[in-house]
């Protein structure tokens, strides 16, 4: 019952820089909430000199400010070394959540900021959950975002409308969608998607920290796994992201060597970043693999860890010969 909200649909890549809002993921762990917009408001509450509620027209009047965001699941949170590669790159409309702190003013004693959702239920065996993350309140200040369009556009009901947060080059569970309820507190939340999933211990470290930033990371995107292509002449086409730029990507076809791909550089935004590289593939069955490395030297990992190396592997046909 619980995994089964995991993944309310699937989802295709596709190439494009910005992923079309139909070819998004969905994670819903407790379902897609039922809301009534006109009832719909945003408590801004707990360690504050000045509490508030927005309805949604109060929001919307925010100045806001739009960017280019990659988001990525974490992963199933029952098997949280399981690569799901599920990844996209959208354009988010907003404002910053710096704008509701500072009009609440926190208290001194105020440490972390929670957030949670409107959708309700079970989820593992434990009934009566909502959907709450939580930052300290520095990085809540400096990374948060609050979302109403995607792409341009309204949310979408699964993409957590009519507000969510995002936060930028963390993983997709800290960006609460169906936003209600924003509480600063003197403590982290002991909650189910706080300190019950959605942690892991760092090669290296004793205790578990909550799962934040994200891994460095590249997919292949083009040709697809199990492709039958035509030709020999194939362009790989793929994306990297990490926490800061991604300086390489290096690709192998079977077992070759690493050879760099042509990599576009980070801008501004924290987007992800194509990479291409044009190879010749005799006919036959071929494994092609992208292996990312950022600007903190992090590498992508071989299999058995969540963002291990992503491999292909395609068929090019006898027909292409001599082709
Ligand atoms: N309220 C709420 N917010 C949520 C979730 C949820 O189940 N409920 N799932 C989280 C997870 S694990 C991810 S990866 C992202 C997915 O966002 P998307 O469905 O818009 O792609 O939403 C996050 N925010
Ligand atoms: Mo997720």
């Amino acid at each position: 019952m619980a995994e089964q909200a995991l993944d309310v649909r699937d989802f295709d890549d596709v190439v494009d820089f910005v992923t079309p809002v139909d070819n998004v993921f969905v994670r819903a762990h407790l379902g897609v909430p039922d809301l009534d917009l006109d009832s719909w408001t945003l408590s801004v509450e707990g360690l504050v000199e000045r509490p508030f509620q927005l309805r949604l027209d109060d929001v919307l009047a925010l100045p806001a400010r739009r960017f280019t965001a990659f988001h990525e699941c974490f992963g199933n949170p029952f098997k949280p070394d399981v690569p799901t590669r599920a990844v996209a790159n959208l354009v988010w409309t907003g404002f910053d959540l710096a704008a509701l702190l500072d009009r609440a003013v926190p208290l001194a004693s105020a440490r972390h900021v929670w957030f949670e959702g409107a959708d309700t239920g079970a989820f593992d065996g434990e009934d009566g959950l909502s959907y709450v993350k939580d930052l300290p309140l520095e990085t809540a200040r400096r990374d948060v975002f609050l979302a109403y369009e995607m792409n341009g556009e309204p949310l979408t009901v699964r993409h957590g409308h009519p507000l969510r947060t995002v936060v930028p080059r963390m993983f997709g569970t800290n960006s609460v969608k169906w936003l209600t309820r924003i509480i600063l507190a003197d403590e982290r939340p002991d909650h189910m998607f706080t300190t019950r999933f959605y942690t892991r211990v760092h090669p290296g470290e004793q205790t578990a920290r909550p799962v934040r930033s994200v891994d460095v990371g590249s997919k292949i995107l083009g040709p697809q796994d199990g492709d039958q292509l035509s030709g020999e002449r194939v362009e790989l086409v793929g994306r990297a992201w990490s926490t800061c730029e991604v300086v390489a990507v290096e690709v192998s076809v079977d077992d070759g060597p690493w050879r760099p791909a042509v990599l576009e550089p980070l801008g501004d935004d924290p987007a992800w970043q194509p990479f291409t590289l044009d190879l010749r593939l005799p006919p036959g069955r071929h494994r092609i693999r992208a292996r990312a490395t950022d600007r903190d030297g992090r590498v992508q990992p071989p299999p058995g860890v969540r963002n291990s190396i992503h491999e292909v592997t395609v068929t090019v046909s006898d027909a292409a010969a001599g082709a």
